[in-house]
């Protein structure tokens, strides 16, 4: 449990005049100097990073540990995504692992003393053709036998939990069912950022920002300079400076094959950008999650009032995030499809992050063949949601010093072996 914010109220003036003259505001956490050494450095300060960092501190009292970013804090796909969390996935490896998180995101505003907005409204999977009523059952099957509240709801009982939805049977493309799953819903996405930054901060965790890992050090392996599989990690190189450490803990989105190939490690990843994007706020209307996968839309509504909607992955891999005109009018086209009263609203802005696709749509996670490298990596469009339970997993790991339960289906070790987890099914739209 982190310190209680025993900062001073401010009258609204007050707060305007302090903005204004730019002095004395408290730091919500330090910046401190690059240290030499580190027990832990976690590259990558995003709600992975930093999680994993937090809650190698809270949880296994590990507190000598660097986070890493090369740009700021929640600069990655911890700032770019549509904020939904849910755990009604396909395998049952999925939904028990993604139901953690949605654990940790319940109690986070309690825990952490920050109101990160975590709005419980239900999430629902539409489904305009037979086989994906058949996916949705067969997804509602797994999530009962998991205890989760999931099931498969007709086009009657839609209209009643989101009336806006046009559910008539003359669209071009009729909701035919959905899968309706109650505890799936928002949170903000930059206060869990700040949530688990300042609570890292306070058990003495630094966090580097503008500080980019230019290179892993290894020895003993096989490969040049020492790396690749049966390599030891030493330490990073980073931008301002060098540091030695054991354990070197992979979690960023879409440079992870980058840095995994620093250490000599090859990883099954595609990288793509994700284009989202938000209309200007109006009365709230909306009061659930709504994903079409056969539209390849999914929309939510901010407490504010802004519609915020996402779509599929961009179908090329690149790493350029520009927004494209492409993107805007398939959006619009497939959004007034399923609610055609909004078709007066303005779009005010589009942005894209990217997203790190695996083969089976599952992360990769924990130890690689060169020791004290570890990965929590590949989350294609599911890394904010997974963001708490990865970093209280990742933390178990290098504290246990053994692959917990909960993440040793995602092993990089699976595609040798062939035992994949297909999460493919469970995504919100096609890719
Ligand atoms: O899988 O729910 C999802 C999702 C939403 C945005 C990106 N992926």
């Amino acid at each position: 449990m982190i310190r209680r914010n025993r900062a001073p109220r401010y009258s609204a003036a007050a707060l305007l005049w302090r903005g204004a003259r730019n002095d004395s505001w408290p730091r919500v956490w330090r910046d401190p100097a690059l240290k030499k050494s580190y027990d832990v450095v976690v590259v990558g300060g995003g709600v992975h990073g930093l999680a994993t960092a937090y809650y190698l501190a809270a949880n296994h009292g590990i507190k000598n540990v660097a986070v890493l970013d090369k740009a700021y804090l929640g600069s990655g796909g911890s700032g770019r995504n549509t904020a939904i969390v849910r755990s009604n996935y396909l395998t049952p490896e999925g939904v028990a692992f993604y139901d953690r998180s949605l654990d940790l995101y319940n109690t986070m505003s309690a825990d952490l003393n920050l109101n990160v907005m975590f709005s419980e409204r239900g999430h629902l999977t539409l489904a305009h053709t037979d086989s994906a009523v058949r996916t949705m059952r067969w997804r509602a099957e797994v999530n009962k036998l998991q205890n989760i509240d999931s099931s498969v709801i007709g086009p009657d009982e839609i209209k009643k939990i989101a009336p806006s939805l046009d559910t008539s049977p003359n669209t071009r493309y009729p909701i035919l069912a959905a899968l309706y799953h109650p505890p799936g819903g928002t949170i903000r996405h930059d206060a869990v950022v700040w949530a688990y930054a300042r609570a890292a901060d306070a058990y003495g965790v630094d966090m580097h920002q503008k500080t980019e890992v230019v290179d892993v050090v290894c020895e003993g392996g096989d490969g040049p300079d020492g790396k690749g599989p049966g390599a030891k990690v030493t330490g990073v190189r980073t931008s301002k400076g060098d540091i030695s450490t054991p354990v070197v803990i992979n979690c960023t989105a879409g440079w992870a094959s980058l840095i995994a190939a620093m250490a000599g490690i090859q990883l099954p990843i595609t990288t793509h950008p994700l284009q989202a994007a938000v209309t200007e706020p109006v009365k709230v209307f909306l009061p659930t999650v709504v994903v079409s996968g056969s539209l390849h839309v999914y929309v939510s509504q901010t407490d504010r009032g802004e519609l915020v909607f996402g779509a599929s992955v961009d179908p090329f891999a690149t790493y350029d995030m520009r927004g494209t005109l492409d993107f805007t009018e398939e959006l619009a086209g497939h959004v007034l499809e399923l609610m055609p009263a909004v078709s007066q609203m303005r779009l005010l802005r589009q942005w894209a992050g990217l997203c790190d696709i695996t083969p089976d749509y599952s992360p990769v996670m924990g130890f690689t063949p060169v020791e004290g490298f570890l990965c929590d990596v590949g989350w294609g469009t599911y890394g904010f949601k997974a963001g708490p339970v990865s970093g209280e997993q990742m933390a178990k790991c290098v504290a246990d010093q053994a692959t917990p339960d909960l993440i040793s289906p995602f092993a990089l070790s699976r595609f040798d072996d062939g035992v994949l987890v297909g999460e493919k099914g469970a995504a919100a739209v096609g890719h």
